[in-house]
């Protein structure tokens, strides 16, 4: 069993199996079940229009697996895999947990700064790669991943390998494969973070399969479901929310597509007669917008999921009317607990709610600041536990006794309400962190790169409003001599690894921080200060 990771204490576990919540299913029996019940339907198809049956995926699957033994990767090893969404992903994906490796999935935009802390914390013996994406050489990356991090033993690329091992070139006849413990770690995902740097989150056999089981019946999710994956493959929602592994589960037909333009996504809808996908909220606006110009018929859209940031109830009520499909707004974190409004929820609930617990063993909570439950319908923060939550982040046991409560709760930062309907409202954060448009931010770990500036005394990180992001980042600099202004910053942080989602939109200069009572910078009072700014510069978000 992995070390390093909290389980959940026995008595819950037994809770959870005894009423059926965990199975002790391995998780990549999903694909192996759907396989063996209709092998000749068609499980993936690419933005190519290349398609794989059930039998043939989880063939390839199998024979990865042994090709990814004979290479010496199984047993624990963890594997930090980045790769956008192809086929090359679902397959390296399953072949990992076949051959009883654990895959650690991190984003495409993520950069050095971010894969070397993720694979230093997960001790990864491999790291998956694209050759190029998005105008970058990942091979570059795997250079200096090697040289920061000497655990890293093996880089596979999908595409040219250059001097690595090309995924293509990993592929044997299938082999005995070993049989997981369902109650161990299946998958480790990568938290949005409110500290210094990334924490995983560890995902077990049990957890998941469950996760993505109740999801698609939550979802309506059955074998004529055709499932656009619009977000990144890597992220919980397109992967497991029902996303990805729900679609297969299912029996569906999942699609590919590179990115959530209008054009790829609109044209692969209509290629591919997708019924159901998922998007953050500046997609889905931008989509609402985009049907006015783009062409492609999109009637075979069943079901829009929308979630990641708060979704307007604005914009939530032109969604059925301008795309023709059901909304369902899901509130969700890598950590575990979902929240979906329901298919038959009736509109006030679907447009203005964040939805209500997948499953009937969450428990949650929302509490005042100082631990103690609010009267019922009044704003807090919204701890939780669950099937499906984890209980402690990986190798992070001194996070972990701030992030839970003694009795396991998780403290998601999250401040809601509770309608008498049990559906939540989102109505603001007590995390140190931004969510522009669904990517989070952490600011410390944000601050923690832009001290390093010589220019700079002192930062701090903070949102500020923007109509279509939600928000968008702000960092305040006290300047030590020449400031750096917003260019030369992001150049800056650039250079030394950071994800491009992370740099900030705006520099504000400043000559000292407002403080608290206590002394710490006032976050909130630069919050006002930026909204305010904004506002009179009239950009502010209404
Ligand atoms: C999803 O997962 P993460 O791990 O990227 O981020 C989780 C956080 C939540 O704690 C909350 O702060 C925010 O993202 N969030 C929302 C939201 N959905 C997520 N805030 C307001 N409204 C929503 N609908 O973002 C995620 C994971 C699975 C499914 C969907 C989203």
């Amino acid at each position: 069993m992995l070390d390093g990771w909290v389980p959940w204490p026995d008595p819950l576990a037994e809770k959870y199996r005894a009423e059926g919540y965990w199975e002790g299913r391995p998780l990549d029996g999903l694909l192996r079940e759907s396989a063996e019940r209709h092998p000749t339907r068609t499980a993936l198809v690419d933005a190519d229009g290349a398609r794989w049956t059930y039998a043939e995926l989880d063939l390839r699957a199998d024979r990865m697996a042994a090709g990814l033994q004979r290479l010496g990767i199984g047993g624990g090893d963890r594997v930090v895999v980045q790769l956008p969404n192809t086929d090359a992903f679902v397959v390296l994906f399953f072949a990992l947990l076949r051959a009883g490796a654990i895959p650690v999935l991190t984003l495409p935009a993520h950069r050095e700064s971010e894969i070397v802390h993720v694979a230093e914390t997960a001790g990864a013996t491999a790291y998956a790669i694209p050759d190029l994406h998005d105008n970058f050489d990942h091979r570059t990356l795997a250079r200096a991943l090697r040289k920061a991090v000497p655990c890293i033993e093996q880089v596979l690329v999908a595409g040219d390998a250059a001097e690595f091992t090309a995924l293509a070139d990993i592929d044997a006849d299938p082999v005995p494969l070993p049989v997981p413990d369902p109650g161990d770690v299946a998958v480790l995902l990568l938290s949005g973070g409110t500290t210094g740097k990334p924490k995983l989150i560890p995902r077990t056999h049990d957890d998941y399969t469950y996760n993505v089981r109740a999801s698609a019946e939550v979802c309506g999710f059955d074998r004529d479901t055709v499932y656009l994956v619009v977000l990144p493959t890597a992220h919980n929602f397109a992967l497991a929310c029902p996303g990805l592994l729900g679609t297969l589960m299912a029996g569906g037909t999942v699609v590919l597509s590179p990115t959530p333009s209008p054009e790829d996504a609109f044209g692969l809808i209509e290629r591919e007669k997708v019924t159901a996908t998922a998007v953050v909220p500046p997609i889905a606006l931008l989509w609402l917008d985009a049907v006015e110009w783009e062409e492609a018929d999109l009637t075979s859209l069943a079901l829009l999921q929308v979630g990641g940031s708060k979704l307007g109830a604005e914009p939530a009520a032109r969604v059925e009317p301008a795309l023709g499909c059901t909304l369902q707004q899901v509130f969700g974190m890598a950590e575990g607990l979902l929240n979906y409004t329901r298919l038959d929820d009736p509109p006030e609930l679907v447009n203005g709610t964040q939805g209500r617990p997948l499953s009937p063993a969450d428990e949650i909570r929302v509490v005042d600041e100082d631990d103690r439950d609010v009267p019922p319908g009044e704003s807090g923060e919204l701890l939780t536990r669950g099937p499906y939550t984890l209980r402690g982040y990986y190798r992070a046991a001194e996070h972990n006794s701030r992030a839970f409560t003694a009795d396991g709760y998780y403290r998601t930062g999250d401040l809601v309400r509770i309608l008498p309907s049990g559906h939540l409202v989102v109505e603001g954060r007590a995390k140190d962190q931004i969510n522009r448009g669904g990517d989070k931010i952490s600011a410390e770990e944000l601050e923690n790169h832009i001290l390093a500036h010589p220019g700079v005394h002192d930062a701090a990180v903070v949102g500020m409003p923007d109509a279509t992001m939600g928000e968008r980042t702000c960092v305040y600099l006290v300047p030590r001599g020449q400031a750096p202004g917003q260019r030369e910053l992001a150049a800056f942080l650039t250079e030394r690894g950071v994800a491009g989602y992370k740099l900030p939109d705006r520099v504000e200069i400043i000559e000292a921080f407002p403080r608290t009572s206590v002394g710490k910078i006032d976050k909130k009072a630069l919050g006002r200060l930026i909204a305010e700014s904004l506002r009179t510069e009239g950009i502010g978000d209404n």
